[in-house]
Order: structure tokens, then sequence, then C-alpha cells
């Protein structure tokens, strides 16, 4: 019980540090658009809209914010600006519980489906790769093996980088050359881990191709490679968006689910950005769960994406 209030703590901690360019942000706008107010009326309404919309929660979603936060003013007879915050808290927060994805608790995978295949999939430079690292840090901590997949083969510099961390995290890694077909790649370390009886399979992809008609088709084909090993994988086809592109995040989420079966997310860069409220919108408008959280790049800088803490940490 000690260590885990510990750990708790720790994350708790974390998680806010990573979320504080955000949260001062939202916090210095508001209190800006409610000086010499108050009372939340509709020109406080007005502003906190346009406040939302900056801050990258998206259009649909501050709408349905609003709209929550308007019912409530006609039902209560008063609501005074100091209480604002508070209302915002609870509104968000009942908005992301009405979503019915499933929340996430721990590094854990279901035992049925040993090895767990994650192919991890997302545009150059979003924190494909470093998200790779820091999972593998987190399953092994967990106490499952990892096998790691460079089946980015699109640069030599992407193989070397898996290599780092895998060196970091002192995990196996397969590689094959640079230019080298990835989905044989993929293959061969599929059948590694079967070998060896791995718990867990991460998968490196390539970001970038000559197009993008390129990139989804060799998606494709490396899934339907790792599928002649085990019919029900990849379990898990993860998308990486990078937090800080805000609106560019959210047009990618919807290019990657149409394009493939993309059942993860992970948001990474929360660190550093004020446009974190872009966890709200993606969590808020995709049906696809997300499940991790970016904020940092060292290897403990990863969270299993938690609603209820994550809206907490940003109005705590
Ligand atoms: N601050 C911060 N930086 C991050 C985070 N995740 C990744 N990065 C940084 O983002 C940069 C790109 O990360 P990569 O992991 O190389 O991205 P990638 O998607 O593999 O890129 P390509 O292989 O070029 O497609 C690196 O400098 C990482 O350190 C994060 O959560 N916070
Ligand atoms: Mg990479």
């Amino acid at each position: 019980m000690g260590l885990f209030t510990f750990l708790s703590k720790e994350k708790k901690e974390n998680l806010e540090k990573g979320l504080e360019k955000t949260k001062t942000t939202l916090f210095s706008r508001i209190s800006k658009a409610i000086v010499g107010k108050t009372k939340v009326d509709e020109e406080v309404l007005d502003n906190l809209e346009e406040i939302l919309v900056s801050s990258d929660v998206g259009v649909e979603t501050t709408l349905k914010i609003i709209e929550r936060i308007e019912n409530r003013v006609a039902r209560d007879k008063y609501l005074g600006t100091s209480e604002l915050n508070s209302i915002l808290k609870e509104e968000i927060e009942a908005l992301l519980q009405e979503n019915t994805t499933l929340d996430f608790s721990d590094f854990d995978i279901p035992v049925s489906s040993r090895p767990y295949v994650i192919m991890v999939v997302g545009v150059n430079g979003v924190g494909k790769t470093t998200t790779i690292g820091k999972l593998a840090y987190n399953f092994k901590k967990a106490g499952h093996s990892v096998l790691l997949g460079a089946a980015d083969t699109f640069r030599a510099a992407a193989i070397e980088q898996l290599k780092i961390w895998a060196d970091r995290v002192d995990v196996p890694v397969i590689t094959q050359a640079m230019g080298a077909d990835p989905a044989s790649v993929a293959f061969d370390t599929v059948k590694s881990a079967i070998a060896r009886n791995s718990d867990v399979v991460i998968i490196d992809t390539a970001g970038r191709l000559h197009n993008k008609i390129n990139l989804m088709n060799e998606l494709s084909k490396i899934r339907k490679v790792i599928q002649k090993l085990i019919p029900e994988a990849p379990h898990e086809i993860l998308l990486i968006l990078d937090a800080s592109t805000g609106q560019n995040a959210i047009e990618q989420a919807k290019q990657f689910t149409a394009a493939t079966d993309v059942n993860a997310i992970a948001l990474t860069k929360l660190d550093g950005t004020a446009k974190g409220g872009v966890v709200l919108g993606i969590s808020d408008q995709f049906r696809i769960p997300v499940k991790y959280i970016g904020i940092g790049e060292k290897m403990e800088d990863l969270q299993i994406f938690d609603r209820n803490a994550f809206v907490e940490s940003l109005f705590d």
C-alpha cells in the first residue's frame, strides 16, 4: 500500500508537470475572460468557447462543453464566475465519462494472447520510436519479456535509433538492412517472438514513404504477413499522434483510422505544449481509446491515459 501510494503520487506529479503549459495557458486565458465579471453570462460563455477552441479542444467537443454549461446556467438561477473553473471541470469530466471506451489501468496483457503483438503507426516525427522504447521499458518493468522489430527500414537512422532504445531498456531487437522489406522484418520478429516465448512484440514502422497510398499499403502488407503466423495479430495497432501539432493530430487521426484498423491511440509531447486540450477532443470524438500519453523524452515519461486523473491534474 505504501509503495502504491508513493508510485501514484509520483505519477500524479509527473502528469501535473507534463500538463503545466496547457494548464497555465488555459487558466490565464480564463481569468482574463472573467475579469470584472461576477456572473457566467453569454459574453463569458462566448469567450470560453473561443478559449477552448484555441486550446485545441476542437470545435465539436468545445460546442458540447459549452452546451452543457449553458444548460447548467439555465437550470441554476445564478452561476458566479468564481465557480467557472469547477463547473468546467465537472462538465468535461461528465462528457468524457459518457464515452464507452475502456479505461486501461496498467501495463498488463491478456494471458490468452501471447505474444501480444503491437504494431506502431503514425507520420514521421510524432514519437513512434520513442514511445516504443518507453513501452518496452514499462512492459519489462511489469515483468513481461519484450521483443522489438525494426520494420522502419526506410532510413538507416531509424533502425539505429530503435537499437539504441533496445540497448537502453535492455530488450532484444530484430533488424535487417536498410531498404529491406518491412513486412519481412515484421515476419522475422513475430516468428522469433514465438520461438523465444516473448510476451510482447512491438513493431516500429516508417512514418514517411514516397506517398501516403504507399504507406497505407505497406501497413496492410505488414499486417497480413504477421497474420500468417498469428491470425488474430496484431492485437494492437497503436496510432501515435503528436499533441503539440493540435488540429493536425486530429486530422491524422481521421486519416489513419479511415485507412487502417487502428485500435489504440498514444498522444505524445504533451509536455512543452499548451495544446494539451487536444487530448480532450480526441478522446471525445474518436471511438478509439487514447491509451497512452507521452509527457517527456525519457523512458519513464509515458503514462496510461486515465481520463479522470487527466482532468483532475488539469484543474488541480
Ligand atoms: N518532449 C517530448 N518529446 C518527445 C516525446 N515523445 C517523443 N519525443 C521526441 O520527438 C522526437 C521524434 O521522436 P521519434 O520517436 O524519433 O519519432 P518517430 O515517429 O519515430 O519519427 P520517424 O522515425 O522519423 O518517423 C524525438 O526528439 C523525441 O525525443 C514526448 O512525449 N515529449
Ligand atoms: Mg522512428
